[in-house]
């Protein structure tokens, strides 16, 4: 685990995202109202906060759950302004993870796989990530597994350059596994630390590329003991409750370890993180809040419900 070292980019790129997630914060507002009351709390109360948190894209389960913990707590007793802290409390424990940010191997290389729909954010995450464990000290190698178009090679290979990592790749068009076979035996004989693996988008309803992404999967883990040591699935977080059921079933094919959730800038659907972890039980890991390669933030669920609360 070696993150820490990185926990002062983290706060600076906070700040980002306390930026972007103004919309976000614009809907929570609503909610904040809603704890200023001071008076007897009843069902009405309760109906008008589940309609709030739905609202905000909580989702349904995570609604359900803080709304069924504030009657516990409140329901038929008289408040003055403490429920605002006591929800806030309910979200960050909905939100906490026992681990955060990569889990490195201590020895060879450590393998993460990155996988999603059509343009959910992968390949931009990957160099976020690249640079992420760069910023560690460790050797970095991506893999050009999204053979499917000519472009998303290209696309790799220029974030690879401006990176200064290694790339592996094949012509368009080869199988993605082959490519994910080769990297590994590169990244096992040179000593990398990381290996990186971009797979091609693909909707969680075809089962052929689903069936692909487990080919690539198997592959990597009898090259490399333990491999791949995360999957982490990209969810485009302006997808709201959809990414939620495209993820259930990438979950099942491939047993994610965790998710990106990309394009956090700039979307109202902020609430809908709550849904990701309540649902699937997977970790968000990383927030990414812009196309730059600087853009990705290990996920700190007191510190994002806190920046979802502030004025
Ligand atoms: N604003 C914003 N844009 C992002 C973020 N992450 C990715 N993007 C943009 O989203 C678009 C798609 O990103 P890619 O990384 O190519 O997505 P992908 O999942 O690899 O796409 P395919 O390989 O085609 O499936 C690009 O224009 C990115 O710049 C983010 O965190 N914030
Ligand atoms: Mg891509």
């Amino acid at each position: 685990m070696g993150f820490s070292g990185n926990i002062m980019v983290f706060s600076a790129i906070f700040s980002t995202i306390k930026e972007g997630l103004a919309k976000t914060r614009d809907i929570f507002s609503a909610i904040v109202d809603l704890f200023s009351f001071r008076g007897r709390v009843d069902e009405q109360f309760l109906n008008e906060l589940e309609k709030r948190l739905y609202l905000a894209d909580v989702g349904t389960y995570a609604t359900q759950e803080i709304v069924n913990r504030v009657r516990d707590a409140y329901l038929n007793k008289e408040v003055d302004g403490e429920m605002l802290a006591f929800v806030k409390t309910q979200l960050k424990e909905l939100l906490a993870t026992p681990r955060q940010g990569i889990s490195f191997v201590a020895t060879g290389p450590t393998v993460i796989m990155v996988a999603g729909v059509n343009g959910a954010g992968k390949t931009t995450s990957i160099a976020k990530l690249a640079k992420f464990c760069q910023n560690q000290g460790k050797k970095v190698m991506v893999a050009a597994c999204d053979t499917f178009r000519a472009a998303a090679v290209e696309q790799l290979t220029i974030w690879s350059q401006r990176l200064g990592c290694e790339i592996v790749k094949n012509a368009q068009g080869s199988d993605p596994a082959s490519v994910a076979h080769d990297a590994c035996e590169k990244a096992k004989a040179r000593n990398f630390d990381v290996l990186i693996v971009d797979t091609a988008g693909r909707l969680h309803t075809q089962t052929h590329l689903m069936k692909e992404l487990d080919k690539i999967k198997r592959i990597v883990s009898k090259q490399i003991a333990g491999a791949p040591h995360e999957v982490l699935l990209v969810l485009d977080a302006t997808a709201g409750q959809n990414a939620i059921t495209q993820a259930e079933m990438f979950k099942k094919t491939v047993d994610c370890t965790g998710i990106i959730l990309a394009k956090l800038d700039g979307t109202a659907k902020g609430g809908a993180i709550f849904g990701v972890k309540q649902k699937l039980n997977l970790p968000v890991k990383f927030v990414g809040v812009g196309e730059g390669v600087d853009d990705l933030a290990v996920f700190d669920a007191n510190e994002y419900v806190d920046k979802l609360f502030e004025d």
